[in-house]
């Protein structure tokens, strides 16, 4: 058993990450027991080593510095790390029911899970029913049990339109919700804006939903925009928009020519990104949606070795496209500034 020298979570923090990087499973859980044996709470361990670590993976999986088959490795020990940690505590329930979810297409499942054991250990029954939940099969779920709150996950801001048709879904049942996870945006303002409870973290959520007045004092949605139509002309000229974005690539940069189907397939799924960015800015009527991407996906496919020219290209494409949708326009425009400069070259 990896000997615990510290009782810290955060001194143990370098050590789990290089557990993670030689994905060893068992000196994982070791340390991560070890903390609870020298009396280090359940919760300070899932919050203050497991989630950290987590959103390092996420770091140098963006920085090309681990390979999808890294972070696949190191997401699944954690996901034992807290299936170990729970186990051990092994929490019984005083509170009533609470469900947690992800957003349908949603499939960062690591996160609520991470919310739904911190409630459990609080003392609530959680049922967790992880990653893409259909909003139907939800919400029969929803009506099967007597539960006190649904707590909704997304982690990519591109899902929210999703989001906001199930939130509905389950208030259409009579039960409270709370949300959470990166896709509201740091300061939640997105789950403001879509008119329902939010909490920044796990401690938060618990607090959020022992006062059931306070989960249901939310002001109402704010999509009055909506009128314009922009967002549903958006998601039905999708497919069509993506192949020609492909076509305008073939022509305009030659080296697309001779991609791979792999690179191809990672193309094609970039160009829908962007579309489905753009469409989720133009719902909740906040370009600053878009801009976080474009600089995140700009440094993504930076570090990739793509050239700045080639990233901008479909960005044109699209602002063309885009002529008579003057929300949307006005989006993509503030992105395409957001853009790396031409002359910059790859990250090394
Ligand atoms: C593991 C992982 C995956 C796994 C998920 C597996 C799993 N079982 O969860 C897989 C491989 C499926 C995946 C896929 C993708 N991923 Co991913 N992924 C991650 C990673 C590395 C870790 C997620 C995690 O566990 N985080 C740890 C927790 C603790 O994070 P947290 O958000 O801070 O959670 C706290 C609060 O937000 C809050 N909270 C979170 N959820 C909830 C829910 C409720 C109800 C409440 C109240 C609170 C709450 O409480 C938590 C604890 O305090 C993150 C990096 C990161 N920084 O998170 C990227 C990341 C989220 N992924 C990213 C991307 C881009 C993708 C893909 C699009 C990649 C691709 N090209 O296919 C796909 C999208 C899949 C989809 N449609 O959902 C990006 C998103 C960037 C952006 N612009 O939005 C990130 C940030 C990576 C990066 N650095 O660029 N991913």
């Amino acid at each position: 058993m990896t000997a615990v020298t510290t009782a810290d979570p955060t001194d143990a923090y370098a050590g789990y990450l290089d557990h993670l990087a030689d994905a060893d499973e068992y000196a994982a859980i070791d340390m991560a027991i070890g903390l609870l044996d020298a009396g280090v709470p359940a919760e300070r361990v899932l919050l203050d080593l497991v989630a950290p670590a987590q959103a390092e993976v996420g770091e140098r999986w963006a920085r090309n510095e681990w390979s999808v088959a890294q972070e696949h490795a190191a997401t699944h020990i954690s996901e034992q790390v807290v299936a170990a940690v729970t186990g051990h505590v092994n929490p019984r329930p005083t509170g009533g029911r609470v469900v947690v979810a992800c957003m349908d297409g949603e499939w960062h499942a690591l996160p609520p899970r991470l919310v739904a054991e911190v409630l459990r250990l609080r003392g609530w029954q959680v049922t967790f029913l992880g990653a893409s939940v259909p909003a139907a099969h939800l919400v029969s779920y929803l009506h099967r049990y007597d539960v006190h709150a649904v707590a909704l996950a997304c982690a990519l801001p591109m899902r929210l339109p999703y989001a906001h048709r199930m939130i509905e879904a389950c208030r259409r049942s009579d039960v409270p919700v709370l949300v959470g996870g990166r896709g509201f945006g740091v300061d939640g303002r997105w789950a403001r804006q879509l008119g329902v409870a939010w909490a920044p973290d796990a401690p938060s959520a618990a607090e959020l939903i022992s006062d059931e007045r306070a989960l249901l004092r939310v002001p109402p949605a704010w999509l009055a925009h909506l009128a314009d139509d922009e967002y549903a002309s958006l998601v039905r000229r999708r497919g069509e928009l993506i192949d020609s974005a492909v076509a305008d690539l073939r022509d305009g940069v030659p080296a697309t020519r001779a991609y791979t189907a792999a690179q191809l397939d990672a193309t094609v799924s970039d160009l829908g990104h962007i579309l489905d960015f753009l469409a989720a800015a133009v719902y909740v009527d906040d370009a600053s949606l878009f801009t976080e991407f474009v600089e995140w996906l700009s440094g993504i496919l930076l570090t990739r070795g793509v050239p700045a020219t080639a990233i901008a290209r479909p960005f044109e494409h699209y602002a063309v496209a885009m002529r008579d949708f003057p929300r949307a326009e006005r989006v993509l425009a503030l992105g395409r500034a957001a853009l790396p400069a031409a002359d910059r070259r790859p990250a090394r």
